[in-house]
């Protein structure tokens, strides 16, 4: 069974980051390690939350990994609270040259705003992560703060592969751009390889719904179905279904709640679409 360690906060209640990444993970039938960043009450959009910053606890917790020889098939990073996160991603990063796969979520904002509590030159400092991504995986908002450029609140297909080239110019080997609409009432991910220079979008249903800790789904669903050995490709697309299929779970509840996504009703249709690979 492979292994991936994520690195991210645990939001106690808000559906997103470790709590939706670990339950995710491992039903795409990976193990899920975890590096908590930090412990939060709820994710930064509840109108108050408590933050513990767990800074300290990262290198005596990643070298004790090393002295026993614990080994990482993939590390896919999100929710970064810091500089000091960054710096310690970066250099865990440069010292795990032998993990086949580097997923980079730089978790930051949304809808041409960035989250409380970061800023510009937050964004700059996670531009230099990204030359260790195998697979980066920024909406237009966080693209638009790394290369400090303009949010595009309207695009053409020709805006969206500059973005992805400049994204990969970065130094991240491939990109996937999230949330692109280029037709009405589709919604999906548009995905560069900068190692063939080959381009894949697909898109389904778009919903009028915005929703809270959908990226985290997508790429805890990503993550997982990569490491399961689906292309880059197959995996991008099962992801746009599943996070499709949690969306449509939450608005079918008759008590829905305004946090975060049902993926937990959609699991067995992830499950179901990794049992024949
Ligand atoms: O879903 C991204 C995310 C993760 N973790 C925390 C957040 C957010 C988004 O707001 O606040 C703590």
């Amino acid at each position: 069974m492979k292994r991936i360690l994520t690195i991210q906060d645990i939001s106690c209640v808000g559906k997103c980051s470790l709590t939706v990444a670990l339950p995710i993970i491992s039903a795409t039938g990976v193990e899920a390690a975890v590096l908590p960043t930090a412990v939060l009450s709820t994710h930064t959009a509840f109108p108050k939350f408590t933050f513990h910053d767990l800074t300290g606890e990262l290198s005596p917790i990643t070298d004790t990994f090393a002295e026993l020889g614990l080994h990482f098939d993939a590390v896919y990073t999100g929710y970064l609270g810091s500089f000091e996160q960054l710096d310690f991603v970066d250099n865990f990063l440069s010292s795990q040259k032998n993990t086949p796969a580097v997923i980079i979520d730089p978790v930051m904002g949304d809808h041409g705003r960035l989250y409380a509590g970061f800023t510009q030159a937050f964004a700059d400092r996670m531009a230099t992560l990204c030359k260790h991504a195998d697979l980066l995986l920024p909406n237009l908002t966080e693209a638009a703060f790394m290369l400090k450029e303009p949010y595009l609140e309207t695009y053409t297909e020709e805006d969206i592969r500059t973005t992805l080239k400049k994204l990969a110019d970065l130094g991240a080997k491939r990109v996937a751009l999230t949330g692109i609409s280029l037709e009405q009432d589709k919604v999906g991910c548009y995905f560069y390889d900068s190692t063939d220079q080959s381009y894949f979008y697909y898109a389904n249903q778009k919903l009028p719904s915005v929703h809270h800790g959908t990226g985290d789904v997508f790429a805890s669903c990503v993550t997982g179905a990569r490491m399961r050995g689906m292309n880059w490709q197959d995996a991008l697309k099962l992801g746009v279904d599943f996070t499709l299929a949690s969306i449509k779970a939450t608005l079918k509840d008759p008590n829905p709640i305004d946090y975060g996504v049902n993926f937990e009703e959609a699991l067995p249709m992830l499950i179901e679409r990794l049992k024949d690979i």
